[in-house]
């Protein structure tokens, strides 16, 4: 692997985000493909379809396939990433959280709703990060875009409720309701993005975006008619992390099998299911 730089750990923690060029080789890119395939004829409980237009065009999501996957969970222990998460967020440790896939079919239309993902999340804490790798190349229209500086914004945000992106209704999706706790709208960042000073990135298989928990994000999608976008996704969690459990609700909603595993809020995620993947050497 080569090492991130300074300029792009310096980037993250101004902007909230990073994009990083070339630090994942083709194997990682072709078994996490692989993965992908096994993960979509063989979804888990979480997974769900987001959207499904009236061509049939759909947008596919799930999460912690990394305990069924082999691939994933080869990427998980044994790839770069949990060390360039170590890395970027300058922590000294690094447990796994989750995986989560997002695939668009050729020509889906569907733009992710702007958030933050800490929030949603089963943890609290500034050291926090994900890390979106496109399997498909991507152009910048098309990728994930983000608002640099929001990851330290003071504001509650009145998030969206992913819970509602269920139109098979094949099961009772995990549903928040931030607006008890809210102080502001989240704000109409494309009715005008440049004031936002809103970033994205053409990227190719390879490429990776790195961005905390915090940093306000969406868009995505809006494919050309011949082309589709999977992108894997990895949560990763460093130093000052702890378990929380919201009243707003949680998504994915990691309760029940982080109590199943004697974790409760405040405590530091580990045991198997939020294995401890990275440790910085001593200097
Ligand atoms: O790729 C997307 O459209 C959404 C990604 C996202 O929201 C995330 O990784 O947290």
């Amino acid at each position: 692997m080569r090492q991130v730089t300074s300029d792009e750990i310096e980037a993250y923690h101004r902007d909230g985000v990073a994009v990083l060029r070339d630090v994942f080789d083709a194997t990682w890119i072709e078994r996490l493909r692989q993965g992908l395939d096994a993960n979509l004829t063989s979804p888990t409980s979480r997974a769900r379809v987001w959207d499904r237009d009236d061509g049939g065009r759909t947008m596919f999501w799930d999460s912690q396939a990394w305990l069924t996957v082999d691939e994933y969970r080869r990427f998980v222990t044994e790839s770069p990433a949990a060390a360039i998460a170590g890395e970027m967020m300058r922590v000294s440790v690094v447990n796994f959280f989750f995986d989560a896939v997002f695939v668009r079919s050729p020509g889906s239309q569907f733009s992710t709703p702007w958030h933050q993902d800490e929030p949603y999340w089963s943890i609290e804490g500034y050291d926090s990060c994900t890390i979106w790798m496109p399997l498909d190349a991507v152009c910048r229209e098309s990728a994930l875009a983000f608002v640099p500086g929001s990851h330290v914004a003071p504001s509650v945000w009145n998030h969206y409720n992913f819970g509602t992106l269920n139109p098979d209704r094949h099961h009772d999706a995990d549903q928040s309701d931030f607006s008890a706790f809210a102080d502001a709208a989240v704000p109409d960042i494309d009715a005008d993005p440049g004031a936002f000073g809103v970033v994205s990135w053409a990227m190719e298989p390879g490429d990776c975006v790195v961005f905390n928990g915090r940093t306000m994000h969406g868009g995505s999608g809006k494919l050309a008619p011949d082309a589709g976008l999977r992108v894997f996704t990895s949560k990763w969690l460093g130093d000052d992390v702890r378990i929380a459990f919201r009243e707003c609700g949680m998504d994915p909603d990691h309760t029940a099998v982080m109590t199943a595993h004697g974790l409760g809020p405040g405590d530091r995620p580990g045991t198997e299911l939020y294995p401890r993947v990275w440790e910085r050497s001593p200097a």
